[in-house]
């Protein structure tokens, strides 16, 4: 078990301006912010985030809409960060995330649903090094 793992706040939350709310959410759940940056995806490094979706017949849709707009990447610090940090974003369809949850607050539908989380201390890593060089975490 690894104490890290990787969020976004997706172009959907950000434009709405529920970063701050987000953030504060993440914070009160005794999360650590390890790494943080404002930062916009262009279509190839979205399609690049998200390349373990290529077959999936939503990929498209996803890169277009993760490189839309701005988002916030960051790296959190927690014991058992990855399954806390899923149980505290809820379900990946909101309709069925659990009450309190941030996708059930935030999120509007299974494409654009507020946050990513990692789902495993592997991928956790690599998605965190995709985003931050190793001065840019305290
Ligand atoms: P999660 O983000 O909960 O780990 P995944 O890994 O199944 O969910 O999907 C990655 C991302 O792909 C989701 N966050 C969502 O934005 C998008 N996605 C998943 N399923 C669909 C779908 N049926 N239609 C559109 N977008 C989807």
């Amino acid at each position: 078990m690894s104490n890290r793992t990787f969020t976004m706040i997706k172009p959907d939350a950000f434009s709405k301006g529920h970063s701050g709310a987000i953030i504060d959410m993440i914070l009160k759940n005794g999360f650590r912010i390890v790494a943080l940056k404002l930062t916009r995806l262009s279509k190839e490094k979205a399609g690049e985030f998200y390349a373990v979706h290529k077959e999936r017949p939503f990929y498209g849709e996803l890169v277009d809409f993760m490189s839309s707009g701005p988002i916030i990447a960051a790296i959190l610090e927690k014991d058992n960060a990855v399954a806390d940090f899923r149980k505290l974003i809820g379900a990946t369809d909101p309709a069925k995330a659990d009450a309190g949850t941030i996708r059930k607050l935030y999120a509007a539908s299974v494409g654009e649903n507020a946050v990513h989380g990692s789902d495993s201390d592997e991928n956790a890593k690599i998605e965190g090094d995709f985003f931050f060089s190793s001065f840019e975490r305290v």
